[in-house]
């Protein structure tokens, strides 16, 4: 397994699992502050994650939502590069949650640390820009597109065939010049996946561990835990835990969550005993 994660001004100890926390920049309908507003209470809310423990702070302006639309470049970028901009200067690793090639560009100039892509690198473009920085990036599977990938998901053999796109991914990407030290590897629970499919995936996680590549997973408050537990969005903190500990002893070695200060706890818990 990998020791470190590579990704612009870190090198990640993989030493204990790390945790990634969510930040999304949305418009909030209950202010007419406008644009200021929403990075306020996103920094505000990125702020809380890192005295609860976060190792990594997800930045995201809601473009790769399953089943959203379509968010432009420009739009997403004004949401998110305020409270990229400020994230930055706090020395912690700063990760883009973007699959644009352009906003990629505009948040690897103001110096982040790592792009998190839902498709892989693979818009036009993407590859090379990503080569061109030293940060660190993160390759998820994803079986068709947002807007349609939960209307009839289907593979033959969904473990072989979500590890073969990841490596053949992370070929694509060594090609074009970005060391093997800066990759992580997601299997990308939900996107493009039936509950049967997201439950062997986390079965057989430990085949995808032993790639090399550090495994993240984000299995957070996911509609996996609501079909499993019956819960709805706002009660999934336990049916949550119990996923990223699962993922995490199956060799996941981030974690990407909504809830940071309980699932730092749970894992410490967890390695106490394990260790
Ligand atoms: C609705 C459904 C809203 C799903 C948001 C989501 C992942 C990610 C997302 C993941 C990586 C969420 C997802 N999920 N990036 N972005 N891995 N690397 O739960 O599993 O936030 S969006």
């Amino acid at each position: 397994m990998a020791t470190h994660w590579h990704a612009g001004r870190f090198a990640l100890s993989l030493h204990r699992p790390l945790v990634m926390g969510i930040v999304n920049v949305t418009p909030d309908s209950f202010s007419d502050g406008g644009q200021h507003a929403d990075a306020a209470l996103a920094l505000r809310h990125a702020q809380t994650l890192l005295e609860e423990g976060a190792d990594i702070l997800d930045i995201g302006g809601e473009s790769s939502r399953p089943g959203s639309a379509h968010l432009a470049h420009a739009q997403e970028w004004a949401r998110i590069a305020p409270v990229v901009q400020e994230a930055v200067r706090w020395n912690v690793p700063v990760s883009v949650d973007t699959y644009q090639p352009e906003t990629m560009r505009r948040a690897l100039e103001l110096g982040v640390d790592i792009i998190n892509d839902i498709h892989a690198l693979q818009r036009p473009g993407a590859l090379q820009i990503v080569a061109a920085s030293n940060a660190g990036v993160c390759l998820m599977h994803m079986q068709g597109d947002p807007q349609t990938m939960q209307q009839a998901p289907h593979y033959d053999d969904v473990l072989g065939e979500v590890r073969q796109f990841l490596l053949d991914r992370a070929a694509a990407a060594e090609a074009l010049g970005i060391d093997r030290s800066r990759i992580a590897l997601d299997p990308g629970f939900g996107f493009g996946k039936t509950l049967q499919h997201n439950l062997s995936l986390a079965k057989h996680l430990e085949a995808l561990a032993q790639t090399g590549y550090p495994l993240l997973v984000g299995v957070s408050r996911k509609s996996m835990i609501g079909a499993l537990t019956g819960r709805e969005l706002a009660a999934r903190l336990p049916g949550s835990l119990a996923a990223a500990l699962a993922c995490v002893a199956a060799g996941a070695q981030i974690v990407r969550v909504h809830d940071v200060g309980p699932t730092c706890d749970a894992i410490k818990v967890w390695n106490a005993m394990r260790a």
